[in-house]
């Protein structure tokens, strides 16, 4: 990043610029006189009330642009900690343009970069690392999830545990002091019960922590949700029921889908990428076999894993490739059509791992009965026959007549709230425990954790507090990076790398 130590003005639409919108917000920052900017307003800017919003034109060379509102936030009292102005415009791209060039051509503003009007508040520290990254993950978010921590990180609420851990790191470090310089005063017995009181209280506090880094929380973040199967077996059929439009090639021409494709979902207060894959099948086609490996590349780092077999076109050899995974849904697909029991009676699926089962049609949208009214459905599986759970419905049964009568009669339920429910049960589950999802800080966690387990092993068997002077300070290090005292380049970096402009 090049702007670390420039202090140049600076100007940005911060208000995104990527379509024509009613209002867009111009922010102005790092300015030494408001007066300076006198030519380019029709409001008289030494009757300028800080905070408060004035209508003004925003004018040069005698010519007027734009008609709109300001405010000003004044040095110390700003986002940035330095003069802000804030433009309310009209905001029509061209309009945005050329009002940012005015100030670039004749006042002295350049265009910021990315994420840098955080990062002078972050110099002027006006936030804290961790703020800024709480605010990523706010600005970034693809769920509730993400946009509370987001926001909790942001108003400081995960510093300020943070902060509550390196006080206690601090009263352990004295207790050690204490014990070395104060021997005499305070006596060997009094000083130990000292340490050992600091050191309880300096690890409950960082378990809570740890205990919320548990787990692997990447597949959260962006959770994807990936359809896997032979060719033909539905996956794209499923997808469009899925996304609620014909987004994805359906044809019974094996190997129609050759690369993935993949659309938001959003289920119960998060987004979803809903990925459909190339049917896995042996392929001469070089394209469709870089398909197909990207297929289980996906699988492979995937939050929720569904596998669709069609029994009328299934070998053993393509179920065999798959026994490693283990599968969040089985759907067995085609169920409408007639000889789907005797198909899937045919069907060795010992080697399939699966949580939840169910037969499929998605020509109809339904999962299906196996025999009267019993459906293929059901929780643990592999393939476990059993009624369905009213946990996971929120649609009625219904009859349904495809392709003519079925023996013996069916009847059905739709497949979308099965998945969903299914879907966010996982993720509800997986969010349980509130987890810490920035990797920065939970990196940092689980190195202070060690090295508290390290330490606990030392101590034990130690009278002598005072020898203990220099194993204290191991976590001093963690500790100064969690709460963002030392964050080196590479750090502010990746951090700042997902920041917008205007930001
Ligand atoms: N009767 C019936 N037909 C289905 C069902 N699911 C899919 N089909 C049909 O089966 C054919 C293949 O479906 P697709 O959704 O394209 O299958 P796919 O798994 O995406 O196939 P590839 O892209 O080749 O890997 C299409 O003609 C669908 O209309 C089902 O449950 N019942
Ligand atoms: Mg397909």
């Amino acid at each position: 990043m090049n702007f670390y130590t420039d202090d140049h003005p600076i100007i940005a639409c911060s208000t995104g610029t990527q379509s024509n919108t009613a209002i867009a917000v111009i922010r102005l920052s790092g300015f030494k006189e408001l007066l300076s900017l006198q030519p380019f307003f029709s409001f008289s800017l030494n009757k300028i009330k800080p905070r408060f919003s004035h209508l003004t034109n925003i004018v040069f060379n005698d010519q007027i642009f734009d008609n709109g509102l300001m405010v000003f936030f004044p040095e110390g009292e700003s986002y940035t900690s330095e003069n802000v102005l804030e433009l309310s415009v009209h905001g029509n791209l061209l309009n945005i343009q050329r009002i940012l060039d005015i100030f670039i051509k004749n006042a002295g503003f350049r265009a910021a970069h990315p994420g840098e009007f955080t990062y002078r508040a972050l110099k002027n520290k006006k936030l804290s690392l961790s703020q800024v990254e709480g605010l990523d993950m706010l600005l970034n978010a693809n769920s509730n999830l993400m946009l509370t921590q987001g926001l909790d990180i942001l108003q400081g609420e995960l510093h300020a545990q943070y902060l509550a851990l390196y006080d206690s790191f601090l009263k352990l470090k004295a207790a050690v002091e204490i014990s070395i310089d104060f021997s005499e005063d305070v006596g060997e017995e009094e000083s130990k019960k000292l340490f050992n009181y600091s050191f309880s209280h300096f690890s409950k506090i960082l378990e809570s922590l740890h205990a919320r880094t548990v787990g692997n929380v990447s597949s959260l973040l962006s959770p994807e949700v990936v359809l896997v199967g032979q060719t033909n077996a539905g996956k794209s059929s499923l997808f469009n029921l899925l996304v609620k439009q014909n987004r994805s090639i359906v044809s019974n021409i094996a190997g129609t889908t050759r690369d993935y494709i993949s659309e938001l979902i959003h289920i119960d207060g998060t987004n979803y990428k809903l990925v459909d894959t190339a049917g896995i099948r042996e392929s001469k086609d070089v394209i469709e076999n870089i398909g197909i490996d990207r297929a289980f590349e996906i699988l492979n780092r995937a939050f929720f894993k569904i596998l669709i077999i069609n029994p009328f076109e299934t070998n053993s050899d393509y179920l065999e490739k798959l026994s490693g995974v283990e599968f969040d849904l089985l759907l067995i697909s085609h169920w409408d059509k007639l000889d789907f029991q005797k198909k899937i009676s045919l069907l060795d699926l010992s080697k399939i791992r699966v949580n939840f089962s169910a037969s499929a049609s998605f020509e109809t949208g339904s999962i299906g009965p196996i025999s009267g009214n019993q459906f293929l459905v059901g929780p643990m599986g592999p393939l476990k026959t059993g009624s369905i759970e009213p946990l996971h419905f929120s649609g009625s049964i219904e009859p349904v007549m495809k392709n003519g009568p079925i023996e013996p009669p069916s009847k059905t339920a739709p497949i979308e709230p099965l998945v969903k429910g299914l879907l966010s049960e996982k993720f509800h589950k997986q969010t349980a425990n509130s987890p810490i999802l920035l990797e920065r800080h939970r990196q940092c966690i689980n190195e202070l954790y060690l090295k508290k387990t390290e330490f606990s092993s030392k101590i034990s068997g130690i009278d002598d507090i005072a020898i203990l002077s220099s194993e204290v300070n191991i976590f001093s290090h963690y500790l100064s990076e969690l709460i963002g005292i030392l964050s080196p380049d590479d750090v502010l970096n990746s951090i700042f790398a997902n920041f917008c402009i205007g930001k």
